[in-house]
């Protein structure tokens, strides 16, 4: 018999979630930030429900349903939609300039951070290995100068944050990624050289670790560590 229906909860929010899925944390910590009731459907990635296709065709997570029963992918609409839709929880700030810095920031780390985490997990052999972690320490490199101009400006108000003293947008869908840190430095042996040119990438990324925005949901780090063991060249997925 074919699933017609899948779980929700009527007249709220659903997130078809997974603790683990760094893009799922950025919905999961809007949604937090915006202090948003939501009910959570956990999906087990290795064994998906057999509903899910009806809520996202793409099998992937996350998804939210919102109360009009409209369904919505991509954690970076999603996280978007939620902050157009509060707009009392003053995640994304009304200044244009402000919101077009803060896309350039989120692009770079798109582009030179989270592909490269990827990259490294899945290097098949120590050349490929050794050229990815170079790149990641560049696109890290640069995340860290992109800092030091934010934190120049007034909105940056020299930081630790994206936006300065306070945790904002930028951590809400960044700072799952840099969690990843955790299986990259027990898989990979990689870590962030404790230097001057990394002092700046360091400081946001301790600000990060130590924000309640983030250890709310943090998944603990074996858990993490195991769900990122797929990644691995060599393992079957
Ligand atoms: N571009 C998507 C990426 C979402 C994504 O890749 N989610 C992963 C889990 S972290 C997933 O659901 N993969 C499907 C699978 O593992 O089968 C987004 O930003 O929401």
């Amino acid at each position: 018999m074919s699933t017609t229906t899948y779980p929700y909860n009527e007249g709220g929010y659903t997130l078809y979630s997974n603790p683990c899925c760094p893009y799922a944390q950025r919905a999961v910590r809007a949604l937090n930030a915006a202090n948003i009731p939501y009910s959570i459907e956990t999906i087990d990635l290795k064994n998906k429900p057999s509903w899910f296709h009806l809520v996202n065709p793409q099998l992937k997570v996350p998804a939210l349903r919102t109360p009009d029963g409209t369904i919505l992918i991509e954690s970076l609409v999603i996280t978007e939609y939620i902050a157009d839709q509060f707009p009392e929880a003053h995640l994304l700030s009304s200044d244009a300039i402000e919101r077009a810095q803060l896309r350039l920031f989120i692009e770079l780390f798109k582009t030179r951070f989270i592909p490269n985490i990827y990259n490294v997990l899945k290097s098949a052999n120590e050349k490929e290995g050794k050229q990815s972690k170079q790149a990641l320490l560049d696109g890290i490199r640069d995340i860290g100068k992109e800092l030091d101009i934010q934190w120049s400006r007034k909105s940056g108000k020299g930081g630790p944050f994206w936006n300065g003293d306070k945790w904002g947008y930028v951590e809400i869908v960044t700072s799952s990624f840099i969690g990843n840190l955790v299986p990259l430095k027990h898989y990979c042996a990689f870590t962030v050289p404790d230097t001057e040119e990394f002092a700046s990438f360091n400081r946001w990324r301790k600000a990060i670790e130590a924000a309640p925005g983030f250890l709310e949901i943090k998944p603990d780090d074996k858990l993490l560590i195991n769900a990122f063991e797929r990644y691995i060249a060599g393992v079957s997925k």
